[in-house]
């Protein structure tokens, strides 16, 4: 038998430093740290565009599927190769959860401590146990994400720790990048981009990649930027600081956003809005994407699909929209199994009848 070379009927995904190089700031000599993130599928969503009830296109961008399960994995392989560039031996964030995930999985794949702070008892299981297990040095603070991420800054000025979170340039570059797959797959910008803000890192992210590729004649248009917070932790669209922000949509339970002034100049650019949707809309689209469309994405992403639903009226005849999927529903197995409508039968004896009772037959 004669070993031939198999035929390559696609080329492996480099990552997205090496996709798209001429695109970001690194040089030859840049150590790339890298899980090979990004390339995530843009998916249909037609139950979605069914309820906006006119001619619409309507997909999600589903970044849960990133190494660790968040969109945070674009930023953090471009924020840990240039710390690791600059020599740094220790990264450090503040973290919802999501941030600590991915800086902890790459720190430690670069050969880099990671240092974590996150509010104790507000961080969805899957995400603490990734941090955990990926080796970082986890820190639960008795306080919010707002007061660990002021501690965090003030650590990176003082102590030699490189700060990754989103305040750092280099993890808005990777996050761009984003912006750049979905034209790259439509051949053009979306008429509307969806996302859910919490410090608003993303959003400002996106904004940076449509208008690159748009200067590069890459996209002929530039989409509105709509913008959604959970309506107990909406300071921006509210217009001040939430003090004590509330939200079962922990990822962004955020009371003072760290790209504030930078989401209001987003919005005011692209002709966007922001607007608040509540724990209850944010379930009910969560629910509906996963029994709907089968795609599970944490509540905090769900908040793109509602708030799409609650200014539908506005939707133009023919547009299409991207609503971002930020994170993996599996972050987040607790407020799962509470969202499950009832179709869990427990405690059935081993029984074919039975089982088949159980059925309805
Ligand atoms: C799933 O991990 O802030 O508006 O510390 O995890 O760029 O902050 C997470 C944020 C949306 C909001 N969706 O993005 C953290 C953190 C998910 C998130 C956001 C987050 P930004």
């Amino acid at each position: 038998m004669s070993l031939t070379a198999a035929k390559t009927v696609h080329n492996a995904w480099p990552g997205l430093i090496e996709a798209y190089r001429p695109f970001l700031p690194v040089s030859a000599t840049t150590p790339v740290v890298t899980l090979h993130e990004g390339n995530t599928p843009l998916i249909p969503v037609p139950a979605i565009a069914a309820e906006i009830g006119r001619q619409v296109q309507v997909f999600v961008k589903y970044d849960g599927l990133n190494p660790t399960g968040s969109f945070k994995d674009r930023g953090m392989t471009m924020a840990i190769s240039k710390a690791k560039e600059a020599g740094a031996k220790a990264v450090i964030c503040a973290s919802t959860g999501n941030t600590s995930a991915a800086a902890a999985a790459y720190a430690r794949r670069g050969g880099l401590r990671a240092f974590v702070l996150i509010p104790e008892g507000y961080v969805a299981l899957g995400k603490l146990a990734q941090a955990l297990v990926y080796g970082a040095e986890v820190m639960a603070i008795k306080g919010n994400f707002d007061q660990a991420l002021e501690i965090v800054r003030q650590m990176s000025e003082t102590y030699p720790v490189t700060l990754v979170n989103s305040v750092n340039p280099y993890r808005l570059e990777g996050q761009k990048t984003s912006a750049f797959e979905i034209v790259d797959a439509l051949g053009n910008a979306p008429d509307w981009l969806c996302i859910p803000m919490g410090n608003a890192g993303n959003i400002t992210a996106y904004w940076m990649g449509f208008c690159q590729y748009h200067e590069q004649d890459r996209c002929d248009r530039l989409p509105r930027m709509m913008g959604f917070q959970a309506a107990g932790a909406a300071p921006i669209v509210a217009g001040h600081i939430f003090p004590q922000p509330e939200t079962l949509a922990t990822a962004i339970r955020i009371g003072n956003p760290a790209n504030w002034e930078r989401a209001i100049a987003v919005k005011d650019a692209s002709q966007g809005q922001f607007h608040a949707v509540t724990d209850a809309e944010i379930l009910a689209a969560y629910r509906m994407l996963a029994s709907q469309e089968g795609i599970f994405c944490e509540p905090a992403s769900a908040a793109s699909v509602a708030g799409l639903l609650k200014v539908k009226e506005q939707v133009p005849t023919g547009a299409t929209i991207v609503c971002v999927l930020t994170g993996n529903g599996l972050k987040d197995p607790e407020i799962a199994m509470q969202q499950q409508g009832g179709q869990f039968h427990q405690g059935i004896l081993p029984e074919l009848e039975t089982v088949a009772k159980v059925m309805g037959f």
